[in-house]
């Protein structure tokens, strides 16, 4: 008889959070299926369906490696844990001695659960240059959040346990059917569209929900701040802001008032290239039906403007009084162990840690905590950067930093580079050691990423393949081995030390790892905080003025405008017209598709099989414009360099732009060139010359290309011929 046992735990296919129920057989994965237990109530999509393919999949790590060719060759030699995690840690000593801490920079990419972890080695080590793509992905929105309400984790109250669900809902730049648990669970969300009068969906693209809406504006990209200004004029014209809450608990209301008067619903429509209609409608349906809540997307994130698009549209919640209130936004009560995502928190940034992080004196928002990247890459390549040695653990950077040359001319630089991951990529390509790092159904570890009012378990389900291991377990080992007192004797008593902690040891990791979730849900949640004793005695926010801030004082004190501004992208038909007569479409990229996760799973035969190539979406019309067809693969040239991707002629996209999709290297292409990721990924065109003031985060998704037809020898490569892919290469054999 097989040996058949069935283990509970947490998926983290994308940012995570779905209860699973995972099948082994005789050691081996046979089934995965939702939890129906679990909050997410047995869903599941396909990235973590497909997750047996993940396990056994011809591209994984198994051992550590080192490169023995010149980087980028991929000429790998097996080696040791030992050797591996010694060569690492003497490079970090090394530097340490004779350069300062400074000179390491540790990163990660999207947080995939473990971000605790990067941030105490950097901080353990004594480096603030830690690297994330924060920057261009939720920092700006809690940190803009934060400075307006006190408190950063602002969400949306989906779950109607104050009894109410939300009567308005913007969707502004997001597709939270897709992109799911980025904040929020999809779950919760299309549940209360049974309950939603007005949904608002503000996207240049028709989203899945584009033909439920209510009202779909489509903005010219990158002009999102305008509209939200607009909105604000015309609640304000029309007297109808909630008075209660504004004269009471906000702070700087004649202030903004002022600020928004010249942006009439005629200057947005000109602004944004949308009906004045638009702006008037969404204002009253936002001020007049409430309680509502606006999910906020990352491409608002992924602009050179996007501090204050991000304040103007928290300034919008306060203005309609959609805080705190059952149905709006809301800031979660934790769960009772605190966020152990906090666990970093233990160790300080020192003054002097905080003088020497790249790009720190110039992005006082962004960089206040983590290097801005692009600022490091250009000092790199001016021969300026004190970056020597690089540890990475998960991240593309070399996919996901804009002006792909630049960043691979800056990575190569790197006096040393070691990368962890499941699989090879083009960040491994680059770096002078590879470590096998174990899937999420082979680790133990505590999740705890979104949404906040829960943390969960990942259990271990099975062993990982050859010698590959735990993030965890490769923090703690390097970590030991350079600051010994700041790190742990093993797993286990690191993962028992952070659930004890918030619990004064009323729980250990044993006793979490069975609950499977911790947190405060239902009536437990605490509406209306800023009229009780939770942030001060007497009640109010937790800000300096002890008010929700349409005037930030935090702002001010950092030398920035206190009050939202709109500023066109860095380039635009506005802002540099002599470049958009010769690159005159607007291009804005990175649409998420249900079954890729950024750079991720295009060697995942399941998932390849429903787009094999990148598709860029244009206008039938604007198609017809520049001569290309719907299926062609076309070219897609910035003053940057050029890509091809694969048309589709989609009527549901605004007329003269492009939608390409992000993020996109070839996983069966060889390691010279960095798996072709000059081929298709947008980050060839992107810029990142201009970038946004408070977080130094570039023009992404709102910038000019032009687009025309390949000719035949442009389709040489042997990417563009299928039968190729599916021959995917082994590593790590011995
Ligand atoms: N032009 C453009 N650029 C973009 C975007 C866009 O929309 N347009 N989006 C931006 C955004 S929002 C983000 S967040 C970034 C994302 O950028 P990244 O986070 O760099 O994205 P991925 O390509 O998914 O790279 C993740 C890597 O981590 C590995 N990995 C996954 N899980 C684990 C794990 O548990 N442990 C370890 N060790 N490795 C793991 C994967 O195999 C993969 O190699 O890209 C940004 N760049
Ligand atoms: N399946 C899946 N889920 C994911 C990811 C994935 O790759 N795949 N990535 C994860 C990550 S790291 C992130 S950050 C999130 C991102 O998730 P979302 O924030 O939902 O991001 P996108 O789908 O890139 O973009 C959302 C929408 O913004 C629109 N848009 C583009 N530019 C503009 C603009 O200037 N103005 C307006 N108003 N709209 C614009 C696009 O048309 C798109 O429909 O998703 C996460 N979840
Ligand atoms: S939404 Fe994310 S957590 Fe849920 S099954 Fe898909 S990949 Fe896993
Ligand atoms: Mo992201």
């Amino acid at each position: 008889m097989a040996d058949r046992k069935q283990i509970l735990t947490t998926c983290k296919s994308c940012h995570g959070g779905c209860g699973v129920i995972a099948t082994v057989e005789d050691g081996v994965i046979v089934h995965i299926q939702g939890n129906p237990d679990s909050l997410t109530k047995g869903t599941m999509c396909s990235k973590g369906l497909s997750s047996i393919q993940h396990i056994d999949n011809p591209y994984r790590i198994k051992y550590p490696m080192k490169q023995v060719g010149p980087k980028g060759e991929g000429k790998w030699e097996r080696i040791s844990w030992d050797e591996a995690l010694d060569t690492i840690a003497g490079k970090m000593k090394d530097a340490i001695r004779d350069h300062g801490a400074h000179t390491i920079a540790i990163s990660q990419g999207t947080g995939r659960g473990y971000n605790r972890y990067t941030m105490k080695m950097a901080r353990s080590l004594g480096t603030g240059n830690a690297i994330t793509p924060g920057y261009v992905c939720h920092s700006p929105r809690l940190g803009l959040y934060g400075l307006v309400t006190g408190y950063g984790r602002l969400y949306c109250d989906y779950h109607g346990w104050g009894g109410e669900f939300p009567k308005t809902q913007i969707m502004w730049a997001k597709q939270l059917e897709i992109s799911s648990a980025d904040s929020e669970m999809a779950y919760w969300f299309m549940n209360s569209l049974d309950y939603c009068k007005n949904l608002i969906i503000i996207d240049p693209r028709a989203t899945a929900y584009a033909s439920r809406a209510s009202l779909w504006i489509q903005p010219r990209v990158g002009t999102d701040c305008a509209l939200a200004m607009g909105m604000m004029n015309h609640i304000i014209e029309q007297e109808l802001w909630d008075k209660e809450f504004v004269e009471n608990w906000t702070f700087g209301f004649d202030e903004l008032r002022e600020r928004v008067r010249d942006f009439t619903p005629e200057k947005v429509s000109e602004i944004c290239w949308i009906p004045k209609e638009d702006v008037t409608t969404a204002a009253e349906m936002w001020a007049v039906d409430t309680p509502g809540c606006i999910q906020v997307g990352s491409s608002l994130e992924r602009q050179a403007n996007c501090g204050h698009t991000l304040r103007a549209i928290t300034c919008l919640m306060g203005l309609a009084g959609n805080i705190e209130r059952p149905g709006s936004m809301i800031t979660w009560v934790l769960p009772e162990t605190g966020l152990i995502e906090d666990f970093f928190l233990e160790l300080p940034i020192t003054p002097e840690m905080a003088s020497k992080i790249i790009g720190g004196d110039r992005f006082k928002m962004g960089a206040a905590r983590t290097c801005n990247p692009d600022t490091m890459v250009k000092a790199i390549n001016d021969g300026k950067s004190p970056v020597k040695v690089w540890f990475s653990v998960g991240g593309q950077q070399i996919v996901h930093m804009a002006n792909t040359k630049e960043v691979v001319a800056a990575i190569e630089k790197v006096e040393f580079m070691s990368h962890a991951d499941l699989f090879m990529g083009p960040m491994a390509e680059a770096a002078d050691i590879v470590l096998p790092a174990a899937h999420w159904l082979e680790l133990d570890d505590v999740y705890d990423m979104h949404p906040r009012f829960m943390i969960e378990a990942h259990n271990k389900v099975l062993d990982p393949p050859g010698e590959a291991k735990a993030d965890a377990w490769i923090f703690n080992e390097v970590g030991k081995r350079v600051v010994p007192d700041k790190w742990f004797e093993d797993v286990p008593s690191m993962l028992d030390y952070q659930v004890r902690k918030g619990m004064n040891g009323k729980m250990t990791w044993d006793d979490f790892s069975k609950n499977l979730v911790s947190g405060c849900w239902g009536p437990d949640q605490v509406y209306y905080k800023y009229k009780t004793d939770y942030w001060h005695e007497g009640g109010g926010f937790p800000t300096p003025s002890k008010k929700f801030e349409f005037h930030s004082n935090h702002l001010e004190s950092l030398g920035y405008d206190p009050l939202p501004v709109f500023t066109e992208p860095g380039e635009s038909p506005i802002s540099t017209p002599e470049l958009y007569e010769e690159y005159p479409v607007l291009m804005s990229t990175g649409f998420r598709q249900p079954f890729y996760f950024l750079g991720q799973y295009r060697n995942i035969p399941w998932l390849r099989s429903y787009m094999e190539f990148p598709q860029c979406q244009m206008h039938p019309e604007t198609c017809e414009k520049y001569g290309v067809e719907d299926g062609d693969i076309i070219w897609i040239e910035s003053p940057r360099g050029r890509i091809r991707q694969k048309l589709h002629a989609f009527p549901g996209i605004k007329k003269d732009m492009i939608m390409c999709t992000a993020n996109w290297f070839y996983p069966e292409e060889p390691a010279k060139g960095y798996h072709g990721v000059f081929i298709s990924n947008p980050n060839v065109l992107t810029s990142n010359d201009h970038l946004d003031p408070m977080y130094g985060s570039p023009d992404m998704t709102c910038l000019l290309c032009k687009v025309y037809k390949t000719e035949d020898e442009d389709l040489q490569d042997e990417v563009f011929h299928s039968e190729k892919y599916g021959t995917v290469p082994t590593y790590g054999k011995a």
